[in-house]
């Protein structure tokens, strides 16, 4: 994910949860499973999880404003 902004956004995933593995290009020292990652102005994240539960859940920043700005997705588990 890349945040373009300059404004910080957590990032909320439903259904699962990731692990951070990379911030801007670099490894992450912990690694541990969440379900918001908090995402710097301008920063780069790179998050994996394993999509093991079916649905269609919901993808959005946690500031109700911004998600009602639009900054809300949907993924789609087949
Ligand atoms: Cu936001």
């Amino acid at each position: 994910m890349k945040n373009d902004t300059a404004w910080h956004h957590p990032i909320h995933l439903h259904g699962h949860a990731f692990r951070v593995l990379r911030r801007n290009g670099r490894p992450t020292q912990h690694k541990e499973w969440q379900d918001t990652v908090l995402m710097w102005p301008r920063e780069e994240v790179e998050v994996a999880f394993v999509a093991d539960n079916p649905g269609h859940w919901m993808f959005h920043c946690h500031i109700l404003e911004h998600q009602e700005g639009g900054m809300m997705s949907v993924v789609e588990v087949g």
